[in-house]
């Protein structure tokens, strides 16, 4: 199994080579998912989580108190100073001339500050198309499984979405998955929500397997959310917790 050092060296586009340097630099590859709905959240959550992690995920649009200049350039700063890619967790799934505007402009014109942004592919390959012609030096996952019980992304879906992900390998860098997708010579970034030391599920339908159990079936990246900076929780304490436990189930899968 290659490092992450050896796959920054043939990556297909810049940001999966800074996304996979930095993961070699930092040894971790922890995402933290701030799903929380202040500016003042937010940045205090990335700035405490920030060395431990590779990427942050947000959900822009629960901020209540959005503003451009007060939540997006505080927080870009922040990525800076703690080396760590932006991930904006918007699952555009619209035609392609749709996606494009929402991509770049209304309030939070995600296109000109997030490393990384995700889509699903019911509507086919115009929504990769879309994304493109709105910023293409940001890497685009595309949604092949979801996490959650009873979700509709059947093994046919998944396959065809890979398919997509191949006709445009310069622009996707990934998967929002829970298994490792593709043949073993592709190199694909799998990102994986739905994963919790301590839970078996939310009461929503969510659903979690631990690290070593997703890492096992081939995740590059751990998503947590709730795991850390949920209630009662030391995002501190969790997140180096989750980022041991992440890097400790890569070391064995490339050790080993
Ligand atoms: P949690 O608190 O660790 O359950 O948060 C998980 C996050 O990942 C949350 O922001 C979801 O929107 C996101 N997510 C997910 O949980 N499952 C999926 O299949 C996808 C995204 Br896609």
């Amino acid at each position: 199994m290659r490092t992450f050092k050896e796959r920054a060296e043939t990556a297909k586009s810049a940001v999966m080579a800074q996304l996979f340097n930095l993961m070699s630099e930092k040894k971790t590859n922890l995402c933290v998912s701030a799903d929380v709905t202040t500016t003042k959240e937010l940045l205090e959550l990335a700035d405490k989580v920030g060395p431990y992690i590779c990427v942050l995920k947000t959900h822009i649009d629960i901020v209540d108190d959005f503003e451009y200049t007060r939540t997006v350039e505080p927080l870009v700063a922040l990525a800076e100073k703690h080396r760590f890619l932006l991930f904006e967790d918007r699952k555009f799934a619209d035609i392609g001339s749709t996606v494009k505007a929402q991509f770049t402009a209304g309030i939070y014109r995600i296109a000109q500050w997030a490393n990384i942004t995700n889509a699903h592919t019911v509507p086919g390959p115009g929504v990769v198309s879309g994304l493109r012609s709105g910023n293409q030096k940001s890497g685009l996952l595309l949604l092949a499984e979801m996490s959650t019980a009873g979700a509709l992304t059947t093994p046919d879906y998944a396959q065809k979405t890979l398919e997509i992900a191949r006709q445009n390998a310069d622009f996707v860098v990934g998967f929002i998955a829970q298994h490792a997708m593709g043949t073993p010579d592709e190199d694909w970034v799998i990102m994986t929500p739905g994963v919790g030391l301590d839970d078996k599920g939310d009461g929503l339908g969510q659903q979690y397997r631990t690290v070593s159990e997703v890492m096992a079936s081939g995740s590059d990246i751990i998503i947590v959310g709730r795991g850390i900076s949920g209630k009662g929780r030391d995002p501190v304490v969790e997140a180096q917790r989750y980022r041991e436990a992440g890097w400790n189930a890569y070391k064995d899968r490339v050790d080993g």
